[in-house]
C-alpha cells in the first residue's frame, strides 16, 4: 500500500511547522512510518535553491516561480514519490499551494503559467489532504517576527500577505475535497485538535485514536 501525503499550508506564522511536528509524531506513535520534510527544501540540492530562493534576489515573478519548482521537483523525485511509494506517510510542511499563493496571487504570476509548472515538476502528484492554517496577517507576522529570522519574504509588506491569505482561501474553496481550513487564531492545542480530526478522516485507525 502506497503512504498518504499531507501538506500543511498558510501565511507567515500560521503555525504549520509546530503542527507538522505534532502531526508526524501522533501519526508515527499510531504505527505508521513518517517523513517529515519541507519546502523550498527537503533534500541537499532543494535546500541549496531555497537559500537562492529565500535570501537572494528579489527575482522575476517567474524566474522565482521555477526556482521553487526546481526545487520541489528535486524533492519529489528523490524524497517523497518513494517515500510514497514505500509506503511511508509523507507531512510536508508547504507544497504546490504556497507558489500559487505566494507567487501568484502575491505577487502577480499568472496561474496558467504556475499549471504548466505544476504539470511539469508533479506529473499528477497531488496530496491526499491540504491543511490550510488560516490567520489574520497581522497576528501571523507578530508570531513570526517573535520567532525571528526574517526571510524575503516576512519583509514585504500587509498588502502583500493580505492577497497570499485569500490566495490559500481561493485555493481552498476551489478544492474542498482535498483542502481544509483551519482556523489557527486558537491556542496550539485548539489548533492540534482540528487538524488530528481533519486527518482521521484518512484511515479508520486514526478516527479511534482522534
Ligand atoms: N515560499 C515558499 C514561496 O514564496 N513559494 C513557495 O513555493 C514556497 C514553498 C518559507 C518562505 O518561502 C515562501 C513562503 C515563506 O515566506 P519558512 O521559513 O519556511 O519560509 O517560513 P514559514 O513556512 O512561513 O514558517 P514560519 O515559521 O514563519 O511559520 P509557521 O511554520 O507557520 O509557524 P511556526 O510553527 O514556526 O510558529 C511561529 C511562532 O508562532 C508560535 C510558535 O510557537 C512560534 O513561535 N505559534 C503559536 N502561538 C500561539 N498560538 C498558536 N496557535 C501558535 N502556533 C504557533
Amino acid at each position: 500500500m502506497t503512504g498518504r501525503f499531507i501538506t500543511l499550508e498558510g501565511g507567515e506564522g500560521a503555525g504549520k511547522s509546530t503542527q507538522a511536528r505534532r502531526l508526524a509524531e501522533w501519526l508515527s506513535a499510531s504505527g505508521l512510518p513518517v517523513l517529515r520534510t519541507r519546502e523550498p527544501g527537503g533534500t541537499p540540492g532543494a535546500e541549496a535553491i531555497r537559500e537562492l530562493a529565500l535570501f537572494r534576489g528579489p527575482w522575476d515573478p517567474v524566474a522565482e516561480a521555477m526556482l521553487m519548482f526546481a526545487a520541489r521537483r528535486e524533492h519529489v523525485a528523490k524524497m517523497i514519490r518513494p517515500a510514497l511509494k514505500a509506503g511511508i506517510w509523507v507531512v510536508c510542511d508547504r507544497f504546490a499551494d504556497s507558489t500559487l499563493a505566494y507567487q501568484g496571487y502575491g505577487l502577480g504570476l499568472d496561474h496558467g503559467v504556475w499549471r504548466r509548472l505544476a504539470d511539469l515538476a508533479l506529473e499528477g502528484l497531488t496530496p491526499d489532504l491540504t491543511l490550510v492554517l488560516d490567520l489574520p496577517v497581522e497576528a501571523g507576522m507578530a508570531r513570526a517576527e517573535a520567532r525571528g529570522a526574517n526571510n524575503r519574504f516576512e519583509m514585504l509588506g500587509t498588502d502583500f500577505h493580505q492577497r497570499v491569505r485569500d490566495g490559500f482561501l481561493a485555493i481552498a474553496e476551489a478544492e474542498p475535497e482535498r483542502c481544509a481550513v483551519i482556523d489557527a487564531r486558537a491556542g496550539l492545542d485548539e489548533v492540534w485538535s482540528a487538524i488530528r480530526h481533519r486527518t482521521a478522516r484518512l484511515m479508520p485507525a486514526l478516527a479511534e485514536a482522534a
